[in-house]
């Protein structure tokens, strides 16, 4: 564990500090050269995918591709750490829950299926057979199907994800929480109405032929790393690369890519963002709505800068957007965005100079109330010089999860299609039902509710990762039954039902055996690139089931004499359900053949070929207003008369965790070592505070429900963020977020615009240990 301390970062992202971190992450893990073949293994045709992220490779048949941060996922799963039932036997669950999720995860590999035992607060091993019966049990005692939630992180493999859908349909509810719902759901509500596809529409190779790569909040260096490497070439090509984020990323600035022998060698560096426009959180919406406000300006003033041929042919709604982008006053973009006139020109301007643009983003888009109209103005702004559907141009949502895309495909919604449905009906014989289910909010809300009952979790980390901690956990300590699916220990294990049980499962880096021999399973990358994964290590127990053979044993059992799907003999031998996949989804057509193929195949995307599976037949703009009256404005209006300052909080990843999943103390780039219970703020608002910086706070969320929403005992970090802006890392921030707080025609928790305010910290009187990290 690093020492404590703040040390201002001036180095690139990526060189030598990387393959430093790297060595101490392997050595952390206790793996020794078994682990660099692993490595080498990671997406290449005849290994593993990465569990890292959904940014796709390089056709999936170059070299090793080095990062850094894949290299932590994938040690993180290849650890040779175990939490046994020794570990189980030796805690109470009171005393696991006092813990770090550090310490939790640090734990080591699940390796046999445990039960709670309330008699003595501890988990007990249990028989995989007895498990599924407990649950078939609790599922057929629930009088109404809807009051079983099933969530999903976006880990599982197409053929897991696909049983499970399945088998939850059969069973008789689409309550399908998901991560997605806290990630890019907005994308896809934005999209799916405008172009058509709910998907990205670029491929890798456009990112070679784009003229600019703007990145709306996306922080690459750390979430997507591999991405890196296309900005570089990019950049080294002279493509104008903008940024807009309100703190500056490292990453975003400057990449020694450890692949560059020379770069390595002379120690040298590669510029990455051409211009780097900090606006203030949550100004996006306004910001590109100034750039098209610019581009139509230009337009008006005579010159040819819209692409007219493509709006006449391929749109509509343009005049109508062109009307209400004239009507909105430059002084209520210029505020909302927190930048100047100046510079929204000065990025419009460069947008209009390029031939071709891509729009790259991520969480700090989609984690906001005005989500889905911030994206359909960015398609606005794409639309309006036709860069959609042509090379090294188009629309790029950058996923989370490795195959979360995929997991979606494979009909993991709580709003299902029709024809989905009718499909379904079709290829299985049972009628699926047709009430749309719960997102995550919603699931929570359920719990709290007395509704949802049985809590059952593919992946994931639900207590940790969701809004309204405390709330959340009220929920689940509710409920019959928990169940998590899991590779290690952590939050939501320990916070559960009154049964529950953790189930281990293979991981995607391990052999899965099963009675045909070893199986690959399939993922879908960012791009619609769907390929194999084949694991390469023996798994780290004897005891772990592969996720498919546990959702086909679970239906198994709880299906009976109900279901006509042959459950076990799908899972003998993968390709069966590759088969199935392909009769319900006509994109999968000669689906075991084309994944057969090295570096697999692209799903069609309709939009990127300029057809648009719109309700007109056409690509549509969406005019929408600046927001005057989220919840960081009224709180802003209604602390004034008390001259409180209140700030919009964005909750965020460090360099060293992977979304819950702690992997060390430190954020390299951000320059914060040792510690992670720090806030990011401006120093001119450290000192209109009173305070210095290194003061130890207490944020608390400005919210109009009366409860009190508080986290305590965060160190203020003086840096390079608008003024009025925070931000702090998540998950020890979720407490704060109202679940509440949700994005419009989304549902997504609004974790990147919290208003809060700061007091000095008082050591708070009994708490509950949420997330919390010490480095115990
Ligand atoms: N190593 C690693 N890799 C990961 C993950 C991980 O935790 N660790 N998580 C995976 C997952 S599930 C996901 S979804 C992705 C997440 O990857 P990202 O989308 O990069 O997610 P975040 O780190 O939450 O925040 C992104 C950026 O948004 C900026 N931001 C915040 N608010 C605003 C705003 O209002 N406007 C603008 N323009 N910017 C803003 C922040 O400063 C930050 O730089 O990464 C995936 N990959
Ligand atoms: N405040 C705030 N909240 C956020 C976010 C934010 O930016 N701010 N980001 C949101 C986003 S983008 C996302 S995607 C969610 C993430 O929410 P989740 O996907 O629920 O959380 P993770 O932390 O990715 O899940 C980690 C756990 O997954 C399990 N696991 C790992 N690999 C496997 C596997 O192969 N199979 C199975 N069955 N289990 C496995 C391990 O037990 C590990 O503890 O969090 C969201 N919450
Ligand atoms: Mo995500």
């Amino acid at each position: 564990m690093s020492e404590q301390k703040i040390a201002f970062y001036t180095g690139p992202a990526g060189g030598w500090g990387a393959l430093n971190s790297v060595k101490n992450a392997l050595l952390r893990q206790d793996i020794p050269l078994k682990g660099a073949r692993t490595l080498l293994s990671a997406n290449q045709p005849d290994g593993f995918d990465c569990p890292g992220c959904a940014w796709p490779d390089r056709n999936h048949t170059s070299t090793f591709e080095f990062c850094e941060n894949g290299v932590k996922a994938v040690a993180a799963e290849a650890t040779a750490r175990r939490a046994g039932p020794e570990l189980f036997a030796r805690h109470t669950v009171a005393e696991l829950l006092q813990h770090s999720d550090f310490w939790l995860e640090d734990q080591g590999r699940l390796t046999h299926p445990m039960v709670y035992d309330a008699a003595t607060d501890k988990y007990l091993p249990i028989a995989w057979d007895d498990a599924f019966a407990l649950i078939a049990r609790h599922l057929n005692a629930l009088p109404d199907r809807d009051q079983a939630i099933f969530y999903t992180s976006g880990r599982a493999s197409n053929e897991a994800a696909f049983l499970y859908q399945l088998f939850v349909r059969e069973y008789g509810t689409n309550n399908f929480p998901d991560c997605s719902n806290m990630c890019h759901e907005p994308s896809g509500s934005a999209m799916k109405p405008q172009i058509g596809v709910g998907k990205g529409t670029v491929q890798l190779s456009d990112f070679e032929l784009a003229d600019a790569i703007f990145i709306f909040g996306q922080n690459p260096g750390t979430n997507h790393p591999r991405m890196l490497g296309e900005l570089r070439q990019a950049s080294r090509r002279g493509a104008r690369i903008v940024s807009f984020n309100p703190l500056r990323e490292r990453g975003l600035e400057r990449f020694q890519d450890p692949q560059s022998k020379i770069e390595m060698a002379t120690l040298g560096s590669t510029p990455i963002s051409s211009h780097y426009f900090q606006l203030q959180g949550g100004g996006d919406l306004a910001a590109v709505k100034g750039m098209l406000k610019r581009l139509i300006e230009r337009q008006d003033a005579g010159e040819d800068v819209l692409d007219r041929a493509f709006i006449a042919e391929h749109t509509v709604g343009f005049e109508a957007l062109a009307a209400d982008v004239r009507a909105e006053p430059w002084d209520a973009i210029v505020q909302e965005a927190g930048l100047t006139r100046e510079q929204i020109h000065q990025a419009a301007d460069i947008y209009i100079a390029a031939g071709r643009a891509i729009f790259c983003w991520g969480m700090g888009i989609t984690q906001h109330q005005h989500s889905v109209a911030t994206i359909q103005m960015m398609g606005n702004l794409l639309m309006a010089r036709g860069n959609v559907g042509r090379p090294g141009a188009g629309f790029c949502p950058v996923r989370g999860h490795s195959n979360v895309q995929g997991d979606r495909t494979m009909g993991i919604w709580e709003k299902p299609p029709a024809a989905l449905l009718d499909r379904l009906a079709e290829v299985f014989g049972f009628e699926p039902p047709r009430r749309h289910g719960l997102d995550t909010v919603e699931a929570i809300q359920a719990m709290l509710d007395g509704q949802g009952k049985v809590f059952f979790a593919l992946g994931g980390n639900f207590a940790a990762a969701t809004p309204d901690t405390y709330a959340t956990w009220r929920g689940l300590r509710q409920c019959a039954l928990t169940v998590h699916v899991a590779t290690k220990l952590n939050r939501s294990h320990v916070v559960h039902g009154k049964e529950a049980l953790i189930l281990p499962c293979l991981g995607r880096t391990e052999i899965d055996m099963q009675a045909t021999g070893p199986q690959g399973v399939t993922v879908e990358d960012s791009m619609s690139m769907v390929h194999i994964s084949l694991g390469i290590n023996p798994p780290a127990s004897e005891h772990l089931l592969s996720e498919p053979a546990i959702v086909a044993r679970l239906a198994a059992a709880t299906l009976q004499g109900r279901s006509q799907t042959p459950w076990l003999w799908l899972v003998e031998d993968y390709a069966r359900i590759r088969d199935k996949i392909e009769a319900v989804f006509d994109d999968f057509k000669d689906f075991n053949a084309r994944v057969a193929q090295p570096g697999g195949f692209r799903l069609r995307n309709t939009a990127s070929e300029r057809v648009w599976e719109t309700p007109t037949g056409k690509a549509t703009f969406f005019p929408h207003a600046v927001p005057r009256d989220t919840p960081v404005h009224r709180a802003r209006r209604s602390e004034k008369a008390r001259g409180t300052i209140v700030f919009t909080l964005l909750t965020t990843r460090s360099h060293d965790q992977y979304n819950t999943t702690i992997y060390g103390m430190d954020d390299r780039y951000r320059g914060v070592f040792g510690q992670r219970r720090v806030v990011f703020i401006h120093a001119e608002d450290i000192r209109a505070l009173g305070f210095k910086d290194g003061d130890w706070v207490d944020i608390h969320t400005v919210w109009d429900d009366g409860q009190a929403r508080r986290a305590d005992g965060f160190k203020l970090v003086a840096y390079d963020i608008p003024r009025g802006s925070l931000a702090a890392y998540y998950p020890e921030t979720n407490p704060l977020v109202p679940l509440s707080a949700t994005a419009i025609a989304a549902g997504t928790p609004t974790s990147k615009a919290i208003p809060v305010l700061l007091t000095p910290h008082a050591p708070a009187a009994a708490e509950p240990a949420a997330a919390t990290t010490a480095a115990a």
